[in-house]
């Protein structure tokens, strides 16, 4: 399958993570690149460098203030005269005003995050830059010729809201790639998010429109991150009601109750009408991942990807979450040559 991916993704090299009351080297780390490229080019996958199509998709699902912020925050956070990577440690909580940007970076990283353990550090807004540009690479390849596409994106993408950052997210990539296909005149895109995380920042951003349906798939956030959103009842609003699907499920759940969800999915995006499909295609399910709890083997990757071919849509898969970083390729890869067979 034709791989788009941005040299660029690797300039994201943060040293901290907060994890467990500790800094940590984060999770989410370079080497993930590595070893999905790995597996791609032994699978003989072409992988091409994307275009750079600048801010303007971006700016078309996230808040201009909010891009800007991003675009200077390492710079002003160090200007600051602190030391290490610019972590926010105090939020415009519900006791306190939620309408106002402080001009403190520190205020204001605060104000643009919705998790504390994403540092923001040198290249990390280049790096989100060309995420994004692996996203729209890939979806304008399906677009354009109908065939399927895979986008490596890092630092993934759907945890990111319409004005924050967090959850390893910076760009919504899947939003970005799902407004581009609108822009470019489909009716109706299928967002269809298999990470074990609930897509928090997709949903917020198309709940209240129907011109992008939003099925999640998801550890019960009553017991895992995103923890505020992601439950059954959240199904849109206005004109999107009905266009958001939440599947919580319990930690531990069997890979079959997750394939009937997925069934749940599926037929909703047949019934309606959906044009394009992009796939949230984190691997953080691996029954192996060190920060999730669903029980996917490597084998069950290559079922997932054949039954998304029977959707019949074009489908552009975007690289989410996945952990367990020395199967990460093979579960990647397996996703997408099983949607090929
Ligand atoms: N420190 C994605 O999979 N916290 N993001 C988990 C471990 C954040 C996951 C606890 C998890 C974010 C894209
Ligand atoms: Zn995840």
């Amino acid at each position: 399958m034709l791989t788009f991916f941005s040299e660029d993704s690797r300039l994201r090299q943060a040293r901290t993570e907060l994890h467990d009351g500790a800094l940590v080297s984060p999770f989410e780390c370079p080497e993930r690149i590595d070893l999905i490229l790995k597996h791609i080019q032994q699978a003989g996958f072409e992988v091409r460098a994307p275009h750079a199509y600048g801010l303007e998709p971006v700016r078309a699902v996230h808040d201009a203030g909010y891009v800007s912020f991003l675009e200077t925050c390492w710079q002003a956070w160090q200007a600051a005269g602190h030391q290490g990577e610019a972590i926010p440690n105090i939020w415009p909580a519900r006791s306190m005003r939620g309408d106002h940007i402080p001009r403190s970076i520190s205020g204001q990283l605060g104000y643009y995050a919705l998790a504390a353990e994403t540092s923001i550090s040198e290249g990390t807004f280049s790096a989100a830059m060309g995420s994004k540009d692996a996203a729209l690479g890939a979806v304008l390849h399906t677009l354009e010729t109908s065939e399927p596409s895979f986008a490596l994106c890092r630092p993934p993408g759907h945890h990111a809201a319409f004005d924050q950052f967090g959850g390893y997210c910076f760009f919504n990539n899947a939003a970005v790639a799902a407004q581009q296909a609108l822009d470019a005149g489909k009716r109706r895109v299928a967002v269809l998010d298999v990470d074990f995380h609930h897509g928090n920042g997709t949903q917020q951003i198309f709940y209240a429109r129907s011109d992008v349906l939003f099925a999640s798939l998801h550890g019960d956030p009553d017991v895992t991150f995103p923890y505020y959103l992601g439950y059954a009842d959240e199904t849109g609003e206005g004109e999107g009601e009905g266009f958001t699907l939440n599947y919580p499920m319990a930690l531990g759940t069997s890979v079959a109750s997750w394939i009937r969800a997925l069934e749940q999915a599926l037929a909703a995006i047949k019934t309606h009408r959906c044009e394009l499909l992009i796939v949230s295609l984190g691997v953080d399910i691996f029954e192996g991942d060190p920060i999730s709890a669903f029980t996917f083997k490597s084998d069950d990757f290559t079922a997932l990807g054949k039954r998304l071919a029977q959707a019949g849509l074009p489908t552009t898969f975007l690289m989410e979450g996945g952990y367990a970083v020395n199967e990460i390729g093979i579960n990647v890869v397996n996703g997408l040559q099983g949607f090929e067979q």
